[in-house]
């Protein structure tokens, strides 16, 4: 079990080169991204996870959502389109799944998880669209606890296509069937071993984030407690998936979006007060943490 070889890259492993914006470019050069998020009792998931995408320089978003959820997250912001999905008493429901199908022909990356809740239609929308899509993917939030004690569901998917995982360590001793104690006093293990077994990109979330695939591995060094508060995760997401989005790899995206969200957070922190910061701020701060890597 312990014979992989680790590569421990050290702290200054230096950060992955963000998406080129050529003069040339045009929305399509920088992919379309299908977010599938959201429920009648956690719309705002899908808001927060969907404005991160915009602020990661996506080209083009379609949230996918709950039909009685999409007034509400269509009017967050203008810039993105919406998919209404089958529901049943603000859950998505299993018919979704072609929906959902249909809409990912011509995307560049999935981000599913955020706020869909943890219905059976929800676990069956999941488990299908993880293992159909032939796309990058970030899964995070009741995506995951969709394969709660089912994690060999996660090795198979259509072209072995990229996959980044995101619990937070509560997640995480969910989807293996363990106490959180028992990823906490060992998070760099735990990660790099689930990374491994299942050959995708795990972002153990907390702080000191570990990224690993297995093989590589960094620890985050920005961010702080003032982010220790509901939705900062679903911004993460986002993030990911819009660099997924671009063309950067599953590894890469993953590092340099934990690197900006906690940076976002600590800039957040520093004008507003760990206390006082709220999730948006995070978003309005990120334009100056990218400032601080161009
Ligand atoms: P405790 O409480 O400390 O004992 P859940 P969630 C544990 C959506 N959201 N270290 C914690 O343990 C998300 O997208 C929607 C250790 C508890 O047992 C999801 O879809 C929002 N333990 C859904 O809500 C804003 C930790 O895990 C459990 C831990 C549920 O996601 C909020 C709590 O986690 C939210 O993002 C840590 N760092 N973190 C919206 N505005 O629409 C957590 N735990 O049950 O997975 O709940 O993370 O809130
Ligand atoms: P979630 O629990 O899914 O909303 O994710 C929480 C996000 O906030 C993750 O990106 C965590 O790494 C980050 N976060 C939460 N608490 C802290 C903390 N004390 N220090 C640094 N980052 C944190
Ligand atoms: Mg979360």
């Amino acid at each position: 079990l312990f014979s992989i070889a680790i590569t421990m890259l050290p702290q200054s492993t230096p950060l992955p080169s963000p998406p080129d914006r050529d003069d040339n470019a045009h929305k399509g050069t920088f992919g379309h991204l299908l977010l599938i998020a959201g429920s009648v009792s956690m719309s705002g998931a899908a808001r927060l996870s969907g404005t991160a995408a915009l602020r990661g320089g996506v080209g083009l978003l379609t949230i996918a959502t709950p039909r009685s959820a999409l007034p509400i997250v269509a009017a967050e912001n203008p810039a993105w389109m919406t998919l209404p999905l089958d529901e049943s008493e603000g859950n998505c429901v299993a018919t979704a799944v072609d929906q959902i199908e249909a809409a990912w022909q011509r995307k560049a990356a999935v981000a599913l998880g955020p706020g869909l809740g943890q219905t059976d239609g929800v676990v069956e929308v999941v488990r299908q669209t993880y293992a159909d899509c032939p796309l990058p993917m970030v899964l995070d939030a009741d995506g995951l606890n969709a394969f709660a004690k089912h994690t060999d569901a996660l090795k198979t998917r259509a072209d072995d296509a990229p996959r980044v995982l995101t619990p937070h360590p509560g997640e995480l001793a969910r989807l293996l069937g363990t106490g959180v104690g028992d990823v906490q006093n060992d998070r760099q293990r735990v990660a790099t071993v689930f990374a491994a077994a299942h050959k995708i990109v795990l972002v153990l979330k907390g702080p000191g984030t570990i990224i690993t695939d297995g093989q590589r591995t960094v620890v985050n060094t920005t961010g702080n407690s003032g982010m220790a508060r509901g939705g900062s995760g679903d911004i993460l997401t986002g993030l990911i998936a819009a660099l997924l989005a671009q063309g950067m790899s599953a590894f890469d995206a993953a590092h340099l979006a934990t690197h900006l969200h906690g940076l976002a957070g600590d800039i957040a922190a520093e004008k507003f007060t760990k206390q006082a910061m709220l999730v948006t701020d995070l978003l309005d701060c990120l334009p100056e943490a990218w400032r601080t890597i161009d």
